[in-house]
């Protein structure tokens, strides 16, 4: 509790320590995300660690990048989590997935895209010193990310919609959010062979997803593993189909971002192509406003129906750019709503809502990560004010709890796992 204190050089003790924390969970080349209860490389992990990495050392920052690419399929996907050294600590892990792409054994599932914004962000923070060195590495990067969201496009838009699907819950990166409910418990769960929870090893089981939640979890991992992980079969017989505020959100900002990129490296075909999936996605994004709460919703697509569920990442068309001005408005004064029902904002679920729960992992606490994305949207859109309000919170939590994987944002409370890396990096990043 006194990390707020200060070192010889001025700086706050907190800046040494998550410098300290990304280093000890740095196992050559990649940064797992906590030591023990998540030992491997994580797809959407690597991307704000890597932010953090480019506050001290941004060659190491290119490398996490460098080597979540690495691990990416024939056909473009990015997994969600690379198993590249084994570890006994986490479930499910390789054995269970039994992917047979090289270079790497991998989930066959991928999370939400940041890469492309983030190898943005490097590119910015490289050119100031170096921009030649900058446009080296964008280079060697952005065909493999274009590939990437051509991936997206093909495997879980084959409608041509202009939006994507995910067919796990583990995809969305926000694992049991109350988005989820309706459609994981539409399908019932397979006789899946008998498993232990590892997570449960570390982390107190208040915190974290139920038992139910996992047996569907499973069923639908088995169910993807019997049809080979063949993305054509996925999308079509997954009993889980959702369009995610946060993964099209992401994707959205990723392509602004990709298409920076492209007219910096001179490339007109892959702008024309960046501008499409903009043009319709940016269309299909009006479906998820849901006028009546100010709010925008998941869908399900396997019904058609919004997704009754406010969550955060309902803000995250601020990240995208999507919004128009006057859903921008009403984002932001729900936004204040929420956060006036707590002390330290943005809560993941509405924390007047049903099924808020302040310490039960995606269902309400406070996630680093989350707010960095909207601060970042309401910055873009001018609301200055809050987006300092929701840094000064994160700052807060995080000096007062520590680098938590998550908070309380009620008490401000740290929960989950310990020193973890999203966390310490995107403290750095906010105090670059
Ligand atoms: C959590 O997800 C993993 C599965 O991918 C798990 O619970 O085992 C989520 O918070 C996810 O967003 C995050 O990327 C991952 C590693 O930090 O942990």
């Amino acid at each position: 509790r006194n990390y707020i204190n200060l070192n010889s050089t001025g700086r706050p003790l907190l800046h040494e320590h998550s410098i300290e924390v990304l280093k000890q969970n740095d196992f050559g080349g990649y940064t797992v995300p906590a030591l023990g209860l998540y030992p491997f490389q994580w797809n959407w992990d690597a991307g704000f660690i890597a932010a953090g990495w480019a506050a001290f050392d941004v060659d190491r920052a290119w490398e996490e990048m460098e080597t979540l690419f690495s691990g990416q399929w024939a056909d473009g996907m990015i997994p969600s989590i690379l198993f590249w050294k084994a570890s006994d600590t986490y479930f499910p892990g390789p054995e269970i997935w039994g992917t047979k792409e090289n270079p790497s054994n991998s989930t066959g599932i991928t999370q939400p895209p940041i890469a492309g914004v983030i190898v943005r962000y490097l590119y910015d923070c490289t050119a100031r010193t170096n921009r030649r060195l900058a446009q080296q590495k964008v280079s060697k990067l952005f065909p493999k990310i274009l590939a990437y969201h051509r991936w997206w496009y093909k495997a879980r838009d084959p409608l041509n919609t202009g939006l994507v699907a995910i067919i796990h819950p583990w995809e969305s990166g926000m694992d049991n959010s109350p988005a989820w409910d309706e459609a994981l418990h539409a399908f019932p769960v397979d006789d899946i062979p008998p498993y232990e929870r590892e997570d449960l090893k570390h982390v107190n089981a208040s915190m974290r997803p139920s038992k139910d939640t996992y047996d569907h979890y499973l069923t639908l991992l088995y169910r993807f593993k019997a049809a080979n992980y063949d993305p054509e079969k996925l999308y079509w017989m997954s009993p889980f189909r959702m369009t995610d505020l946060c993964t099209n959100s992401v994707l959205f900002r990723a392509n602004r971002d990709m298409r920076f990129l492209a007219r910096m490296l001179g490339k007109k075909e892959e702008v024309r192509e960046i501008n499409t999936w903009l043009r319709k996605g940016k269309e299909r994004f009006q479906w998820l406003w849901d006028m009546d709460s100010g709010l925008f919703k998941c869908e399900n697509q396997l019904t058609g129906k919004l997704s009754s569920a406010r969550i955060s990442g309902a803000f995250l068309p601020l990240f995208a750019g999507v919004a128009s001005q006057d859903q921008a408005a009403a984002l932001a004064s729900n936004l204040k709503l929420w956060i006036d029902e707590v002390k330290f904002g943005v809560p993941s679920a509405d924390p007047a809502g049903p099924v808020f729960d302040p310490v039960k992992y995606w269902s309400g606490p406070l996630w680093i990560n989350i707010n960095w994305m909207i601060s970042s949207g309401l910055r873009h859109y001018g609301y200055n004010e809050l987006a300092e309000k929701i840094e000064m919170d994160s700052l807060t939590v995080i000096s007062e709890s520590g680098l938590r994987e998550y908070f309380n944002p009620r008490t401000g409370e740290g929960a989950g796992g310990e020193s973890f890396s999203w966390t310490a990096a995107l403290y750095l990043a906010w105090l670059d």
